[in-house]
């Protein structure tokens, strides 16, 4: 079954928004595999945001990122990938559709609320870079059932 990674930034921590995501990733008949909250080092910021290293906005990117405690997750289900990207809308939150994550709750694009892995590769390299393989929990939901 296919897998993704997803974090709640240090804002939508902050916010207050843990539950209200996860809660949006449940509903959806998505399965919780693991979730931890912790505090991200430089060298984990550095490896996670790589693709971007060439940009501007690295430095802040990462700043930010380790600023805080985030909610690291990953969900697994059908096109769990591209689904959850839905979810969250578009990069900036001003050009995100109501309903996802980002358009109903976020207004910038630096402080963006939610970040998941924008493909198989990424879900892969993402996954294995925030958890360990003992903390990926397989278990059977009978949800799957339902939902096909
Ligand atoms: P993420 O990786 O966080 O899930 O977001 P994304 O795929 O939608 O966007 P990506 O292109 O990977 O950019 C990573 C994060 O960098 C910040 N960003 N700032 N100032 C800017 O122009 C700018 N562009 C991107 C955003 O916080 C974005 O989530
Ligand atoms: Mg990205």
């Amino acid at each position: 079954m296919e897998k993704t990674f997803v974090m709640v930034k240090p804002d939508g921590v902050q916010r207050g928004l843990i539950g209200e995501i996860v809660s949006r990733f449940e509903k959806k008949g998505y399965q919780l595999v693991a979730a931890k909250l912790m505090t991200v080092s430089q060298e984990l910021a550095e490896k996670h945001y790589a693709e971007h290293k060439e940009k501007p906005f690295f430095g802040e990117l990462v700043d930010f990122i380790t600023s805080g405690p985030v909610f690291a997750m990953v969900w697994q289900g059908q096109n769990v990938i591209a689904g959850a990207r839905q979810m969250m809308g578009k990069t900036n939150p001003a050009d995100a559709a109501p309903g996802t994550i980002r358009g109903d709750f976020g207004i910038s694009v630096g402080m963006n609320i939610i970040h998941g892995s924008d493909s198989p590769e990424s879900a892969e390299r993402e996954i294995n870079l925030w958890f360990g393989e003992q903390e990926l929990i397989n278990y059977d939901k009978t949800i799957n059932k339902w939902i096909g």
